[in-house]
């Protein structure tokens, strides 16, 4: 088994230097080819831009990698051998010399190991529709009840039971604030109909939120950023497909770690690119933001 760094994010642990991790289930399970590829190299390019080193987590081989050089990054847009890793996967992966992409939970997990301490995704895991009956919750939320760390998210994603989703973030102590807004983002949606008690307004903010977190030792559980798309999709169309989705997903058994792929697959398709368009914005504005928030944890 071993860890391994890219270059740069090497070179930025050693000087202390901003860093974002970045997750990859998004781009093996979350994004068609070839866009993933592209928006994968594209969301790298924004955290630079933005002043910190991108840390892209995946397994390759067995090997598990903190940052992935452009070859690796094509690896997990474009092998059919890439699985779906949460956190109680990436021991048998790795032992296995298997291949896989991480889930936000599993992404935590390692970025934690490294020490990098902000990340960036789309949208969380949560507490499934019929959960009640199925018990299907991703284990995103577990892993943020016990793990320091900061995730930059449009909100959870709007396939979910997103009040039901709230309630368990409360009760797992994890933190949420709105980024300029006083609404939970809905994911494709700015707002999912749920109001928030905190907003902030500047990463500057945040950074001294996180510091407070320290202090106060707080930081046993993670500090959700919840920032809305700004373009968000057609309403009308989205709780249509979202219904034919369901529907579909239930009819053809789907279950399990199947589920949000095949939603997010299903949206893509029938709104002819339209969520794929946003889902896009959303992990580049997220980027951006959380990169301006690693920045800001080094003043
Ligand atoms: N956000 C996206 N696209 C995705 C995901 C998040 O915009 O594909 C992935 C993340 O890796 C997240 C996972 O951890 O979906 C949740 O899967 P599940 O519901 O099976 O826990
Ligand atoms: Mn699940």
């Amino acid at each position: 088994m071993s860890i391994q760094y890219s270059k740069e994010v090497a070179a930025s642990l050693k000087s202390g230097a901003p860093i974002v991790a970045l997750e990859s289930t998004i781009i093996s399970h979350g994004l068609p080819r070839p866009s993933n590829l592209a928006v994968a190299q594209e969301v790298e390019d924004i955290v630079r831009a933005h002043g910190a080193t991108p840390a892209t987590i995946a397994i390759l081989n067995g090997v598990v990698h903190i940052g992935l050089e452009s070859d690796q990054l094509h690896e997990i847009a474009n092998r059919d051998d890439i699985s779906k890793a949460s956190i109680r996967d990436l021991a048998i992966i790795s032992a296995s010399g298997l291949s896989a992409a991480t889930t936000v939970a599993a992404t935590s997990h390692i970025a934690r190991l490294a020490g990098i301490s902000v990340f960036a995704t789309g949208g969380l895991g949560g507490v499934h529709r019929g959960a009640i009956e199925t018990f299907d919750e991703s284990a995103d939320l577990g892993a943020l009840g016990k793990l320091d760390i900061t995730i930059v998210c449009a909100g959870v994603k709007s396939i979910l039971d997103v009040g039901a989703t709230l309630e368990r973030l409360e009760s797992l102590s994890i933190g949420l604030v709105g980024y300029q807004t006083n609404a939970f983002p809905g994911f494709y949606l700015t707002d999912s109909g749920f109001t928030l008690e905190h907003r902030v307004d500047s990463a500057e903010q945040i950074a001294a939120i996180i510091k407070a977190r320290r202090e106060l030792k707080t930081e046993s559980t993670s500090l959700i950023v919840a920032n809305p798309v700004k373009e968000e999709m057609d309403r009308g169309r989205h709780d249509a497909i979202l219904a034919s989705g369901l529907a579909s997903a239930s009819a053809q058994g789907i279950t399990g770690k199947d589920v949000t792929p095949f939603l997010l697959e299903h949206f893509h398709t029938a709104s002819k690119g339209e969520s794929l368009k946003v889902n896009i914005e959303i992990i580049k504005s997220n980027s951006a933001l959380a990169a301006d928030i690693a920045v800001a944890l080094t003043k």
